[in-house]
């Protein structure tokens, strides 16, 4: 069988100080964090769509990306593709990947058409997974590029539409779990609007419910048990996305009677375009018991797009995994890099880069975060501050044994307050402490 990258051998651990860019620094997939194995806290997974479909396109320019398959097209460059992939997963030791129906064959000219050469990919991905042990994460269905899908898909105002979307979603399910695959992902790609003079919000919201409803319902049937999730996003493509954040969804699923069914995939990305941390997404969804799964990437803070980076900011690896720990782990989720490498980065080996680097600052972020955790700073500083709801009244509070009255007698005995400092920047110093010994 053909080497698509020639020259890169099996990525090796090699320790913090080596230089060479093709090994690993921090990534040392069996070594024991806490009471599990490096690689089973991180679960990492490629993205197909990012790695082996994207070219390198933006608004102004064309593919940018050299690679061995280039020269190929139609169900050929499919199946290069699939090669090339567990190739590239295998060099890496990616036990995981992650792809929508059309990252991984033509879309052809009919929905049959479609479904055979799927089916075609299928089988070999099936055999490539039984020869290597490599597992899907999640699967998914591309239902925004198309432009049948110009004004939405489960909530598009043409009833035609849905019913394609919902066709898309049935096929994506049984090949899902054919493959075993462990989640199942919603991204609403055009769920959402871009005026409100044409949009009726409310029918919207109730068919992407209706949709759900269904999908949940087929799964049963065909006795797909893996975790369903839905991707929250602010923006882009549609001005307003439905799945705005964490919050949101949240309240869209209680409202539709979903919220046990659905989890949350959080992007590092999408946080910050919604005007919050990565942190506080996870942290959400954690306290909610909601936390499904993670696309790893970053954004460029100077930019109010979704830039897709790999992941190189520890600070932010570190709070992520500390959230992964504080949830007991993420698993059946995982860690999937929703990464693409810059247009200006097209050679093969870029790809290996960029993966090690964003393997390596997770790992880092892993490590530091495990201590932070163990030693407990951050658990017993807030511990101590939250104190006053242990005894006393803060205790009758929490207990629900007071009520106003009771709490505007106490307030008048207890009229001068003396509140404690929050020493944001001493906890931001120890952070950065731990970063540094870790
Ligand atoms: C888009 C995005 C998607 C989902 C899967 O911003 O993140 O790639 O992860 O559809
Ligand atoms: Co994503």
């Amino acid at each position: 069988m053909a080497e698509y990258f020639k020259g890169i051998d099996k990525i090796k651990f090699e320790g913090e100080n080596s230089t060479n860019p093709l090994a690993f620094k921090y990534y040392d997939p069996e070594k024991m964090v806490g009471s599990k194995k490096m690689k089973d806290h991180l679960r990492f997974s490629m993205s197909y769509w990012h790695t082996m479909t994207g070219g390198g396109v933006d608004p102004f320019g064309m593919a940018t990306m050299e690679r061995p398959y280039n020269n190929l097209d139609g169900m050929e460059l499919a199946k290069a593709r699939v090669e090339a992939a567990f190739e590239l997963m295998v060099k890496l030791g990616m036990e995981y990947f992650c792809f929508h129906d059309l990252d991984i064959s033509p879309e052809g000219n009919s929905l049959e058409e479609k479904e055979k050469n799927l089916d075609l990919i299928v089988d070999l991905i099936e055999q490539k997974m039984k020869e290597t042990g490599i597992k899907l994460l999640w699967g998914t269905t591309n239902g925004f590029s198309n432009p049948r899908f110009v004004h939405g898909a489960a909530t598009a105002p043409n009833a035609d539409v849905f019913a394609f979307a919902a066709a898309q979603v049935k096929k994506a399910l049984e090949i899902t779990k054919r493959l075993g695959g462990e989640n199942y992902v919603f991204w609403g790609g055009r769920e959402g609007y871009e005026t409100l003079l044409n949009t009726d919000v409310a029918l919207e919201n109730d068919n992407f419910a209706r949709f759900l409803h269904m999908a949940k319902d087929y799964a049963k049937k065909i006795g797909f048990t893996g975790q369903f999730l839905i991707e929250p996003k602010p923006k882009e493509p549609t001005k307003h996305q439905y799945d705005f954040d964490t919050m949101t969804v949240l309240g869209f699923l209680r409202k539709y009677g979903l919220e046990n069914d659905i989890k949350m995939n959080i992007e590092a990305n999408h946080a910050t375009l919604a005007g919050h941390t990565f942190q506080h997404e996870l942290l959400m969804s954690r306290i909610n018991g909601v936390l499904g799964s993670i696309d790893a990437n970053q954004g460029d803070m100077l930019l109010g797009w979704d830039t897709d980076q790999f992941p190189t900011n520890i600070y932010d690896a570190t709070m992520c995994m500390y959230e992964v720990l504080k949830n007991g782990g993420i698993a059946p989720g995982g860690l999937n890099f929703d990464s693409k490498v810059r247009r200006g980065s097209f050679e093969p080996d870029d790809l290996f880069i960029s993966y090690i680097v964003g393997m390596d600052t997770f790992a880092k972020g892993l490590l530091v975060a495990d201590k932070l955790y163990s030693d407990g700073v951050l658990e017993d500083f807030v511990a101590k501050r939250y104190d006053s709801y242990n005894s006393g009244i803060g205790k009758e509070i929490v207990d629900g044994t007071t009520d106003f009255e009771k709490l505007a007698a106490y307030a008048k005995k207890n009229y001068s307050i003396k509140n404690s400092s929050g020493r944001q920047e001493l906890l931001e110093g120890i952070v950065n402490s731990y970063i540094y010994k870790s």
